[in-house]
């Protein structure tokens, strides 16, 4: 499927403006913009529009809810509390934020365990074969050791981290 990325530099407020408003309602990045001029927001719903009709998400209906099931988990669970704690050590302000980071690993881990202990029984998140869900869960926390959280404890986490990297086609979240 032919596209372009553009990489946006948040730093510079270009979130807020105007422009990037009109395309995107909540201010924020992803944004997947149609050759029609539509655009989609969240994360979860540009992979599962994306997928669609792909071998990356299953027709059964069932199978089709797993995955939003899982996409749903990385949203409420895991998000923000890897997100904001990576960006606080990348700003270098983790000092000041220690508190909040703290709070955010002991909320989140239990969380991690989660998905470790499921990833333990089981090689992909639905259905024993890559789908968005592995995808759409993947991002965040594959960088979570930026913001803190110690990922030696999840073996089958950083198994299945691997397994995501060696798909044909990966292509890293942030360039180098
Ligand atoms: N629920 C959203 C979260 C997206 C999100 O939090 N994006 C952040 C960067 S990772 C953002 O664009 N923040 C606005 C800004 O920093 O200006 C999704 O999954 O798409």
């Amino acid at each position: 499927m032919p596209f372009e990325r553009v990489t946006l530099d948040l730093a510079t407020g270009v979130t807020k403006q105007p422009d990037f408003r009109a395309k995107g309602r909540f201010a924020r990045i992803p944004v997947l913009e149609l050759e029609d001029g539509r655009t989609l927001v969240e994360s979860a719903a540009i992979l599962l529009y994306l997928a669609k009709g792909t071998r990356l998400l299953p027709d059964d209906k069932y199978l089709r809810a797993e995955v939003t099931s899982w996409l749903t988990f990385e949203q409420a669970d895991l998000l923000k509390a890897l997100a904001l704690p990576r960006f606080w050590h990348m700003r270098g302000i983790q000092e000041q934020m220690k508190q909040r980071i703290a709070d955010f690993h002991e909320a989140t881990y239990p969380a991690l365990q989660l998905l470790e202990d499921w990833l333990a029984a089981h090689q992909w998140l639905v259905d024993e074969r890559y789908t968005v869900a592995d995808l759409g869960v993947f991002g965040y926390v594959a960088m979570a050791e930026e913001g803190g959280y110690d990922m030696q404890r999840f073996p089958a986490i950083r198994r299945w981290l691997d397994q995501i990297k060696q798909q044909p086609g990966y292509v890293p979240l942030v360039e180098d």
